[in-house]
């Protein structure tokens, strides 16, 4: 199998733990924003990361990826059969993948990917509103939701724990990643979920990548 993407993307990031977490063998083939790549453009119509191509059969979006591997591959259960629990799973997945990864796509678009990949500036105004206005109020429902068996969704890892602390990620690329003074159950939950076995190498890559992007031109 062939995934396409960018280890700084939270879709991406996401995809990789999930993989991980299965123990389902794969290759990354990098790719950036707007890559010609024929096998990418191929799995992915509107251009967007991550795509699959699995034996021939390709599909983009990394719900829509997930879901076909969770039937292809049922266990480990990463979205559980109970109705409520399968639901709120949902819930979170989409809470990570739309309002949270908007927010913080806000801050780390403007402020790392316009000016360090495409060479452009960024809307720096946008960024510093999503810090101020948005992400406080995601993070206190975050902090108010987690419960204490360390997962959000029942007492083991879901999909919905690798959904929501992936984007968490590029928050700490943009040097605003959770506060632990102001968000103590948050952020020690995420740091739990972001050092799983099944994605720690990966963020350690990436990591040492930003530290290259970011590091002043001598
Ligand atoms: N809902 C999609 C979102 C994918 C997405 O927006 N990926 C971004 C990178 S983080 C992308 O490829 N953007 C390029 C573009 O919009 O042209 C998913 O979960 O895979």
């Amino acid at each position: 199998m062939i995934i396409y993407g960018s280890l700084v993307s939270p879709f991406v990031r996401k995809l990789l733990a999930y993989l991980g977490e299965k123990g389902i063998d794969f290759e990354l083939k990098g790719v950036g924003i707007g890559d010609p790549d024929p096998g990418f453009r191929a799995a992915s119509p509107l251009g967007k990361m991550p795509a699959m191509e699995d034996d021939g059969f390709t599909l983009a979006d990394s719900s829509a990826i997930i879901h076909y591997l969770e039937a292809k591959y049922p266990e480990p259960a990463l979205i559980p059969a109970d109705p409520q629990e399968r639901g709120r799973v949902i819930w979170w997945d989409e809470f990570g993948d739309t309002v949270l990864a908007a927010c913080g796509g806000k801050m780390f678009f403007n402020r790392i990917v316009a000016p360090k990949f495409l060479g452009r500036e960024g809307d720096l105004a946008a960024a510093a509103l999503a810090e101020s206005e948005e992400l406080p109020k995601l993070l206190t429902y975050l902090e108010s939701a987690i419960p204490a068996s360390g997962f959000l969704v029942g007492d083991r890892l879901t999909l919905a724990d690798l959904a929501v602390a992936s984007p968490l990620m590029n928050l700490r690329h943009c040097g605003c990643g959770v506060d632990a003074a102001a968000y103590p159950k948050a952020a020690a939950w995420s740091e739990a979920i972001l050092s799983r076995p099944s994605i720690a190498p990966w963020i350690a890559k990436e990591e040492r990548m930003m530290a290259r992007v970011l590091a002043p031109a001598s």
